[in-house]
Order: C-alpha cells, then sequence, then structure tokens
C-alpha cells in the first residue's frame, strides 16, 4: 500500500515537475554587435546601451511567448569597426544561438556580416549601417531602421548648393565602405546641381594628419569640403582646417554628426553642417522621453544610434510577439510585415529590408552644441 502510494506519488511529482517546465521562463539571446573597442568605440557603446535598454524594459515589463515566459539576454560583442573580426563576432554569436542580430555599426561590418546572418538564416538589423550595397545582396534576413546614402548624399548636396550656396566643393573621404560611398552620392548630386568639383582625395580611417591633404585643397580655394567619414576623423580633419586657414564649410555625413564632435572639433565645430540619418532626437515621437531616460541610465547623452538600436531589439520583440515564436525562422517570416511604432518613428520596410520612408535631417554646431536646422522627408 506505501508502495503504491509513493509510485502514484512519484508519477504526479514527475507530471508536476513537466508541466512546471513547460512554463518555466526561457532565456532568448538576442546579438548586438558594435565597436566596443577603438576610436569609434563610444558610437559602438550608443549602439549597446540603446539596445540594453529595450532588452531591460522587456524583462522588467515581462514577455510572454506562446504561453513561455521569455527572459531576454543581449549578446553583445565588439566588431572593432574590423570587416574580418565583424564576420568572426558574426559567427560566435550565430554559434551563441541567438534568435536575431541589432547590428553592425559600420557599412564596412554590415556587409561582411550579413552573408554569415544570411546563411544562418537569422535576422539582422542595423541601426546605423548606410551603404546602399547593404541591402542590395538579395538577402532576406537583412534590414537596417536608418536611411541610406543614396539619400543623405543628394540631401547633403543639395543642401550645400542651395542653402549655403557652395560653388566649389572639394571631397576627402575615409576610403571605407561608408565614407567612400557617401562621398561618392555626394559627388554625384553635386556635379548633376552644377557644381565646380575641384578635388576628391582619401585618407584612411586612422588617419590622424590631415595637413598635407589639408594644405593642397586650400590652394583649390573651396566654399566647403565634404568630409566621408566618422567624428573620430572629422573633428580632427575640421580642427586642422580651420588652423591652417581654411575659411570653407566643413560637410559631413551621420558618422560625424555626433554630439561628441564638437568636443573633437573644438572651435571649428562651428565650421561644421552635416546631415543624420533618421529624425533629430527631439523630433522623434519618442526622443525626449528615450533622451531622458538613457541620460537616467547612463549619465551620458545619446550621441548618435541609441534610438534606432532600441527600436530594432523592440522590432525584434515585436516580430517573436506576431510570430508567436521565439523560432529564427519564424522571426524572419514575418519581419517584411513590420509596421512597428517606436521611438524613431514608424517603422515599414520595402521589399529589400530599407525604410519605406527615411527621414534625412542636417544639424550645425552652435557653441558646442549639435543644432537642427531641418529634417527632409525622402
Ligand atoms: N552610417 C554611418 C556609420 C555607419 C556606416 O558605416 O554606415
Amino acid at each position: 500500500m506505501n508502495y503504491m502510494y509513493s509510485k502514484v506519488s512519484t508519477a504526479t511529482l514527475i507530471a508536476f515537475a513537466l508541466c512546471t517546465n513547460a512554463h518555466a521562463d526561457q532565456t532568448v539571446k538576442i546579438g548586438e554587435v558594435a565597436p566596443t573597442t577603438g576610436q569609434i568605440a563610444h558610437l559602438g557603446k550608443d549602439i549597446e546601451n540603446g539596445a540594453r535598454l529595450a532588452i531591460d524594459e522587456s524583462n522588467a515589463k515581462g514577455l510572454t511567448i506562446d504561453g513561455q515566459k521569455i527572459t531576454l539576454v543581449l549578446d553583445a560583442q565588439d566588431d572593432a569597426a574590423d570587416p574580418r573580426t565583424a564576420t568572426q563576432v558574426a559567427q560566435k554569436v550565430v554559434d551563441d544561438k541567438v534568435v536575431a542580430v541589432v547590428g553592425h555599426l559600420n557599412s564596412g561590418t554590415s556587409i561582411p556580416a550579413s552573408k554569415i546572418y544570411s546563411d544562418a538564416g537569422i535576422v539582422q538589423i542595423s541601426p546605423a549601417a548606410s551603404n546602399p550595397a547593404y541591402t542590395q545582396q538579395g538577402f532576406k534576413t537583412t534590414y537596417r531602421v536608418v536611411a541610406t546614402d543614396a539619400q543623405q548624399g543628394p540631401a547633403l548636396a543639395n543642401y550645400a548648393a542651395k542653402s549655403l550656396k557652395v560653388k566649389r566643393v572639394a571631397i576627402v573621404d575615409d576610403s571605407t565602405a561608408y565614407g567612400q560611398g557617401l562621398a561618392n552620392e555626394f559627388e554625384k548630386t553635386a556635379k548633376s546641381l552644377g557644381l565646380n568639383v575641384l578635388s576628391h582625395d582619401a585618407t584612411n580611417d586612422k588617419a590622424v594628419d590631415f595637413r598635407a591633404i589639408l594644405t593642397k585643397i586650400k590652394g583649390e580655394n573651396p566654399d566647403a569640403i565634404m568630409y566621408g567619414g566618422m567624428d573620430a576623423t572629422a573633428g580632427p580633419f575640421a580642427k586642422q582646417a580651420k588652423q591652417l586657414g581654411l575659411r570653407a564649410k566643413v560637410l559631413g555625413g551621420d558618422g560625424a554628426c555626433s554630439e561628441k564632435l564638437a568636443e573633437l572639433a573644438g572651435d571649428a565645430a562651428d565650421n561644421i553642417v552635416c546631415s543624420d540619418i533618421g529624425m533629430a532626437l527631439q523630433k522623434m515621437p519618442g526622443g525626449k522621453a528615450f533622451a531622458a531616460k538613457y541620460e537616467k541610465q547612463y549619465g551620458q547623452p545619446v550621441q548618435i544610434y541609441a534610438p534606432f538600436a532600441y527600436d530594432a531589439v523592440n522590432i525584434v520583440i515585436d516580430a517573436m510577439k506576431r510570430a508567436n515564436s521565439t523560432d529564427p525562422g519564424k522571426i524572419l517570416a514575418v519581419m517584411p510585415n513590420t509596421d512597428y511604432k517606436g521611438v524613431i518613428g514608424e517603422t515599414t520596410f520595402d521589399s529589400k529590408g530599407d525604410l519605406k520612408h527615411g527621414v534625412i535631417s542636417l544639424y550645425d554646431y552652435k557653441a558646442g552644441k549639435r543644432t537642427l536646422i531641418e529634417s527632409v522627408q525622402m
């Protein structure tokens, strides 16, 4: 009798344990890759911080998918802005069994990594990569939540010609997929608008001394110099231009257009006009609340990409809810129907994974503060 009781009791316990296990928290990893070492580490950290905020909020609020409580974990990795490291890290997060990836920051890392995510059938959403080629490879997994350089280059050239009345422009790029691509897009539009493109020189993304190129450009007497590169080089570039007595405006794209650029350029920041590949933070539907939350959490201002990374994570969560699954294949299947209203606005994607409605914002710097000039819907 005692034996029977013990048998029933054990069976009941096993059934109870199985039942309990079915409802135990499931841990789901979302990958996040950006450079958190090197000269643009502050921009990579901006992405990681934005992504982590979304993860923490989801965990605090509670997430249930298909009856299962989900605890999200951010699998945050450093690609050092290096294309080769990026592919190694991409393989690592695939091996870590992430359900989707937010990243990478650079076009030069996002593009090679995208093949690895495509082969693994894992959604990749870049919060920053703007080279058009990123989404033109025919991969179903490749998305971004920012406008492209095919929109940004023309917007900058139009502003230079029509508002700044630039007639003569010199161009310099940092030889990266982003810097060179943006400079080329700018050049095409500048020429079509009748600007005199005096020269197009190349430097590199580790350069610190631009005086040889700038001295040559000074002799060309430009009204503006378009610089395709990130803030870490754009700041010293603008600073050295001013030190050499160049009065030309320095134009830059989103990679240069950070809060930190003012610090890097010093008083030459007042000479800079730059563009961003989304709505200005203060004009984003959730921008003010996000900026306050971010500053409270991290004790520093948003640089550029944090709200895009935050929304990218929430787009993955939204896809999990719509798919009622954490299976990467099922998340991928619902991605084309994304219609997510987040901090940056409403995100819907075209058939390539680009935003249906990109926005370019233009800024200058006044007394060291990045100041919005205008936003243009593309
Ligand atoms: N969009 C500028 C920074 C990222 C990139 O390389 O595209």
